[in-house]
């Protein structure tokens, strides 16, 4: 078993998609074993996107995943990062396969619906972040 990071944006949860998109993490086999609605600060939102301080759109990208509550998720599957990045497709919801969460619910790059982390140390940093211990069931 894995562990991995997720997060449905503000966009999505904006859009009242919050439902459904858990409902297909169920269904794709995932157990939920943190998860809470949140509304990050921009120090807590530039602390969690840290290394990508230096790309253009780190102000925007800040800005937006601060601009209202999203859900975080702690999510538990065999090849769970690798299986949640499967699902939400690619990070241009324009290049995404079709199917994929951010082809059906993303709207565009920054806005794009859901996070995944992307490697076993990124999600080590993104659950702590976001988690304590005592937190996960
Ligand atoms: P992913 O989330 O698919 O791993 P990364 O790590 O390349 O993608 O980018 C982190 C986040 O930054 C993405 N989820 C996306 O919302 C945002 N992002 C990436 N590239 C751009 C871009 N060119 N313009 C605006 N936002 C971007």
């Amino acid at each position: 078993m894995e562990r991995t990071f997720a997060i449905i944006k503000p966009d999505a949860v904006e859009r009242r998609l919050a439902g459904r998109i858990l409902a297909r993490i169920e269904e794709a086999g995932f157990i939920v074993r943190g998860m809470r609605l949140q509304h990050l600060t921009k120090k807590e939102a530039e602390g969690f996107y840290a290394v990508h301080r230096e790309r253009p759109f780190f102000g925007g990208l800040t800005d937006f995943m601060s601009s209202g509550p999203c859900v975080v998720m702690a999510l538990e599957a065999p090849d769970a990062i690798r299986k949640w990045r499967a699902l939400m497709g690619a990070t241009d919801p324009a290049k995404a396969d079709p199917g994929t969460l951010r082809k059906e619910f993303g709207s565009s790059i920054e806005r794009n619906a859901t996070h995944g982390s992307d490697a076993p140390e990124t999600a080590a940093f993104e659950l702590g972040y976001f988690f304590r211990g005592l937190e996960l069931i």
